[in-house]
């Protein structure tokens, strides 16, 4: 089933997207060089005028923004319009630092509402369907995105907010949720909950489930979809661009499409800024095209992910896919030498079937020699000698993907904390020099 909310904009031919991406890429230059005095600054710096901009390959004249960029004009110096034109405020976590604030104008809920409803209709998700959200609703962007979209897909929405996991589970059981969403470790988490409580979630109506968030390796993916017997997708998104929504795995389920009738997307080397060759490995830059409230030029994600080459999807889908992201470069780590993403570690433990659901990197130094444990629960209890053979073989397993021999410690079932949204992968206790 192709599952297509919006066949003509999601089957578009290729020099169609292309015409309105420059069309709209204009018209945001335009937009930001007389409403966004940081903009106007960077573009007086590098020289240039919006009139410069004639093809799409220009965009690589205009100036990149970061995080930092963000934090600096925080919280409403990036708009380009006022305040009394917008209608929502989201925010970032923020864990590190100052939030990052975003201000919605209708049209911009009602972009998002559409990039979402395409994605969770990639999905699956249709209007029969009993759609359960069990994400915080607040500034965190998630759960107002799923819920928009989901409206617009007409579905019924059960707005059952994050936490109070048995909770979520009865209503689960007494709505008969057929689609639930969220952030992908909660789902594990879920599923654990309902075990306890001695429900199996293959009992449960859920078929389907749309998760993103955090990176999400293949191997988290497919315990997910074993364990509660349901079809899958990754959805990737963030505040600075509207939330969830940006792109979504097909049907195919090898690669997220990106919807470029509303973000333009590069994938440059992190270190030069220049283009990487095709499908090869770089960070994701996202020029917003539609946006009226906070628009975007070339903004860094620092999410590492290739682009595939543009080419018409099984799935009928004309717009570009790229790889599950891999990782934040600003969660990469590197010891003895080594860069290591989360992702690669989890994609190692997921494989092994005595491992349990929840898992983190600590980092110390000991003696002046950065160490890396890895501290991982098992599925089930198990005697010392057990635990001591698991590590073993995950010793041996994690080296074959980060080349040095890690520490591994096997813990018994739900001893590692869960706190806050997202997974917290990575503990960095180490001396810094
Ligand atoms: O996490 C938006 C979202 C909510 C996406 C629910 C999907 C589902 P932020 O809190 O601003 O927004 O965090 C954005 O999360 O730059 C990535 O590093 C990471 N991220 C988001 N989706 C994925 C994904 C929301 N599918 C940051 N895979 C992004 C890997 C993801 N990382």
């Amino acid at each position: 089933m192709d599952n297509l909310f919006n066949l003509k904009i999601e089957k578009l031919p290729r020099t169609k997207i292309k015409e309105l991406q420059l069309k709209q890429l204009k018209k945001t230059v335009k937009l930001v060089y007389d409403n966004v005095p940081f903009y106007k600054k960077k573009f007086q710096e590098l020289k240039i005028k919006p009139d410069d901009i004639k093809t799409l390959e220009d965009v690589q004249k205009l100036p990149v923004t970061t995080k930092d960029d963000l934090r600096d004009n925080a919280p409403f110096n990036m708009m380009a319009t006022s305040l009394d034109n917008c209608i929502e405020l989201h925010a970032s976590s923020g864990t590190t630092g100052i939030p990052v604030t975003v201000c919605y104008t209708p049209n911009d809920i009602e972009v998002w509402s559409e990039v979402m409803a395409r994605c969770l209709s990639m999905s699956g998700l249709t209007k029969k369907d009993v759609f359960q959200n069990p994400i915080p609703y607040g500034t965190f962007t998630g759960a107002f995105g799923f819920h928009y979209g989901a409206h617009k897909i007409g579905a019924l929405v059960i707005p059952s907010g994050m936490g109070q996991s048995e909770r979520q589970i009865k209503l689960m059981d007494y709505y008969g949720t057929t689609f639930i969403s969220g952030v992908a470790s909660y789902a594990m988490r879920l599923s654990q909950v309902a075990l306890d409580m001695k429900i199996d979630p293959k009992k449960l109506k859920v078929r389907n489930g749309l998760f993103g968030a955090e990176t999400f390796s293949p191997g988290l993916k497919k315990r997910i979809m074993d364990i509660w017997e349901m079809d899958v997708h990754d959805i990737y998104g963030l505040t600075e661009m509207c939330g969830p929504g940006v792109s979504t795995d097909c049907d195919q389920h090898n690669g997220l499409h990106l919807w470029e009738d509303h973000f333009l997307v590069e994938c440059l080397d992190p270190v030069t800024l220049e283009p990487v060759g095709p499908e090869e490995e770089g960070e994701i830059v996202i020029t917003t095209l539609t946006k009226e409230g906070m628009p975007l030029l070339r903004y860094r994600t620092r999410d590492i992910a290739k682009l595939y080459d543009e080419k018409i999807c099984e799935c009928g889908r004309t717009h570009i896919k790229h790889t599950p992201v891999k990782g934040r470069s600003d969660d990469m780590v590197i010891i003895h030498g080594t860069n290591i993403y989360p992702g690669q570690i989890e994609s190692v433990l997921m494989k092994n079937k005595d491992v349990g659901n929840n898992w983190r990197m600590v980092l110390k130094t000991v003696d002046d020699v950065d160490m890396l444990t890895v501290e991982v629960e098992s599925k089930n209890q198990l005697s010392q000698v057990e635990s001591m053979d698991l590590e073993e073989i995950l010793k041996t397993d994690i080296k074959s993907v980060i080349v040095f021999t890690p520490r591994v410690t096997v813990l018994p079932p739900k001893s590692i904390p869960q706190e806050g949204l997202k997974a917290k992968r990575v503990i960095d206790e180490r001396k810094k020099v």
